[in-house]
């Protein structure tokens, strides 16, 4: 079990927000041990009186910033350094909490305030905190100082995993010469990604919410659960408005059920002329102890909604819905995997132009800012973990597994609120033939049910259904193929055939609704021939095409949705067959159309006008 709620953070009468981002004092420590900073205590002082320091956007990825070849493909600590000043009445106030929040920093990180350690935490794409009240309380008059080492190294129980390897042969590589081996297809971008923030809470506070919702007839069902931190008991008061915000139900209990008559359910893009609602449930608390008052405010988000399958069927709100839609990355130039709102709104835009009404987080949890924005407008998510590239037999062991179990705590913690995640990805495309797979997606995938009864699980394949041993465990079965692509490169003419078999295949054996969760080409933009050859941009269309005739013959009968590889291009590590990166986007990493986004949007309005 983890500690705290988490929520996140919302300014309220009773909260307050103050950003740190912006540029921080950075170096990257590439001492031969790479452990220089530890060894002389680079958080006791100023980080600028250690050694030379360069200005470092936060939130960003490091690797594109600067001209230094080492920087870019550098594996092991970087330091980051702030001092912020804290406003004098979060420290004045004994009944205020001050708590310091990194949205996520890829991937291992230890975070010290004015020289002290207060917290550490493993995993790229999630945030972490640490309560720093008593020790900003400490010096009150000084700024206070936060120092944040990041290390990206991936080992075979890291999640995504990766290997480090020495090349010890002196006659052809460098002293100290490793690489960092791994086993996904993009760029291991790394850094502080998400914003930095301080935030307050009332000593006593809101410490969790937990909403499940359901309906019967036109009777929204809120079923909910506060938790409170630092008072045995307070007083609260549960408020659920509508948009206009008018009160539609209301109850003093920690748990219950709110009744909304007449409901606004919560709809997908495109399948209901109002997609997105949301209600907003406000937490009001009081606690009264002999000397103070608390009281705090948190309001979140609620969209009424229900999810089903069947076994040829998903079902929001008891429809039918097929997922047209993309995979995508966090990732851009310059910026890599750091949060950009510019992008981040250019990127809904798009999806919204394309008709598309979902997407895949493949490979990793994506910011909650994004979340947020597919509950205002609807687009459906598979919510994945950053279990990516699970490929060594040694990566099935119990240290991995307890890892990847806490990932899904952590995740699920996160985003357990949102109505547009329906589905959780506990991984893609591991080696699910390998024995172990077996108890790992077991284990793994009822401890998911476990923590969130109301939600679907799957995990991404491109094994052979046959041999195959986590697909007895999932809820909807999802397929990744590249044919004409990865196999039989350039010969289309046998998508139909392949294709085919592979869906009667899955469904067949385990007669359970099938999602095409990847497929696609590479195409460099403005590179063309006919007939078409691969890379050219005829050639992702025909190939494209070819998907699309198969999937509309089958997703009358069980397959229920199809996501493209990929949104746009985005970067991976260098390799022989990839040329600045991994070109299968329909937008470029720039965001501008190739002739495959056109094609796509023409059949997303399409399908969107015959199944919403
Ligand atoms: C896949 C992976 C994805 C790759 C893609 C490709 O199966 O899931 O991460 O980028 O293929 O283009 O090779």
């Amino acid at each position: 079990p983890l500690d705290g709620g988490m929520l996140f953070p919302r300014e309220s009468s009773s909260r307050e927000v103050k950003e740190l981002n912006g540029l921080w004092d950075f170096r990257a420590d590439g001492s031969p041990n790479r452990n220089e900073g530890f060894e002389k205590a680079w958080y006791k002082r100023r980080l600028a009186e250690t050694g030379p320091v360069i200005e470092m956007p936060v939130p960003a990825s490091y690797n594109d910033i600067t001209q230094d070849p080492t920087l870019r493909d550098f594996i092991g600590w970087v330091w980051y350094e702030r001092e912020v000043f804290v406003p004098a009445r979060w420290i004045s106030d004994e009944g205020t909490r001050v708590v310091l929040r990194v949205g996520s920093a890829h991937y291992y990180s230890i975070v010290w305030v004015n020289g002290e350690k207060v917290t550490e935490h493993e995993g790229g794409h999630l945030p972490f905190e640490a309560e720093i009240s008593s020790l900003i309380r400490r010096d009150p008059m000084k700024p206070c100082r936060i120092t944040i080492a990041v290390n990206n190294t991936l080992t075979l129980e890291t999640l995504p995993p990766g290997t480090i390897q020495y090349m010890n042969d002196r006659t052809r590589y460098p002293d100290g010469f490793f690489v960092q081996n791994i086993y996904f297809d993009f760029f291991n971008y790394a850094g502080i990604h998400r914003p930095v923030l301080l935030y307050t809470t009332p000593k006593v506070y809101v410490d969790d919410i937990i909403v499940e919702t359901n309906f019967m007839d036109n009777t929204g069902l809120v079923r909910y659960k506060v938790s409170v931190q630092g008072a045995a008991t307070a007083t609260l008061k549960v408020t659920l408005m509508d948009k206009d915000g008018h009160c539609v139900a209301s109850a003093n209990a920690p748990s219950g059920v709110l009744k909304v008559v007449d409901v606004k359910l919560w709809w997908p893009y495109l399948m209901h002329e109002n997609p997105g609602y949301l209600y907003s449930m406000e937490v009001h608390l009081i606690a009264v102890s002999e000397s103070s008052t608390y009281e705090d405010v948190y309001t979140l988000p609620v969209g009424i909604r229900t999810v089903n399958v069947t076994k040829t069927q998903f079902l929001v709100n008891n429809k039918p819905f097929y997922f047209h839609g993309v995979n995508k990355h966090e990732d851009s130039d310059i910026r890599g995997k750091g949060l950009d709102w510019p992008l981040i709104v250019k990127d809904f835009n798009l999806i919204k132009w394309l008709g598309a009404n979902s997407f895949r987080t493949s490979h990793y949890p994506y910011a909650e800012e994004i979340l947020q924005m597919c509950d205002r407008h609807g687009i459906v998510v598979i919510d994945e973990c950053p279990g990516v590239g699970i490929k060594d037999i040694r990566s099935f062991g119990n240290a991995s597994l307890s890892h990847h179990l806490v990932v899904m705590d952590e995740l699920v913690r996160r985003d357990k609120n949102h109505p547009s995640v329906v589905m959780w990805s506990v991984a893609n495309e591991p080696a699910s033939e390998m024995p172990p797979a077996e108890f790992y997606f077991k284990t793994l995938i009822k401890h998911t049910k476990a923590l969130d009864h109301t939600r679907p699980v799957t995990y991404i394949t491109d094994s052979n259904y046959a041999r195959d041993k986590g697909a007895p465990f999932v809820d909807v079965v999802c397929v990744n193929s590249y044919f004409s692509w990865y196999h039989d490169p350039g010969h289309l003419e046998v998508i139909p055939i392949q294709l085919n078999a592979q869906f009667e295949n899955w469904y067949g054996k385990y007669k359970k609704p099938i999602i095409q969760s990847e497929y696609g080409a590479d195409a460099l933009p403005g590179l063309h021939m006919d007939p078409p050859m691969m890379f050219t941009e005829e050639y992702q269309n025909a190939l494209l095409q070819s998907y699309h005739d198969v999937f509309d013959q089958k997703r009358k009968q069980y397959v229920i949705g199809e996501l493209i590889w990929n949104f746009a291009d985005f970067m991976t590590a260098q390799a022989i067959h990839r040329v600045v990166g991994n070109k299968k986007g329909i937008f470029t990493r720039q965001r501008q159309p190739k002739a495959a986004a056109f094609i796509l949007r023409k059949r997303y309005w399409r399908l969107a006008n015959e199944t919403g």
